[in-house]
């Protein structure tokens, strides 16, 4: 079941030329930044919370990550709307029963120590949705059968 949005991901050309600006527009601390690189997705994160909202500013790792094209084809802005789900499996089966059309059939290892997938914009007027669900014991075994 999605129970509300976690995170507005955001794709930027220089992660930190881009992070001074939110930082300075948000006042967010130095300490309060979450990094880390995401290889299986090709990206590099920067993340930070404005209220209880967080925001994911995502930078390319190579020419091959979708967020290379993305910038290539749109330019800097909203790459993705990613909301929290308490059982990612479900909803992906249940939102394919639907017809909505899945760009991950099954879960991937995504930041945050989160299970990941997307739905493919042109089935959500344009928007690029992400379910995420947080890693436990439960999920890693799911994965694994
Ligand atoms: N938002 C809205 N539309 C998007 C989009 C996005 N983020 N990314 C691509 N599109 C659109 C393109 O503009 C294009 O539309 P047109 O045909 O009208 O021009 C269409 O989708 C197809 O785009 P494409 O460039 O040909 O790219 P692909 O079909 O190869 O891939 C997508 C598109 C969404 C399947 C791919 O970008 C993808 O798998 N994205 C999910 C993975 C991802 O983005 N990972 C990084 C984030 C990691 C994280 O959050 O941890």
């Amino acid at each position: 079941m999605i129970t509300g949005l976690d995170h507005v991901g955001i794709a930027v050309a220089d992660l930190e030329k881009s992070l001074d600006t939110f930082r300075r527009l948000f006042g967010v601390d130095e300490a309060a930044i979450h990094r880390e690189r995401v290889e299986e997705q090709g990206v590099e994160i920067a993340s930070f919370t404005v209220g209880n909202i967080r925001i994911e500013l995502l930078a390319p790792l190579s020419e091959q990550s979708p967020v290379a094209k993305f910038l290539a084809k749109r330019g800097e802005g909203i790459h993705h709307l990613s909301f929290a789900t308490t059982d990612i499996r479900q909803d992906l089966h249940t939102l394919e029963q639907q017809g909505f059309r899945l760009v991950d059939a099954e879960p991937r290892s995504g930041a945050h120590q989160m299970w990941i997938a997307f739905l493919h914009p042109k089935s959500t007027n344009g928007v690029l949705i992400e379910l995420c669900q947080p890693k436990n014991e439960d999920t890693d075994r799911q994965s694994l059968d």
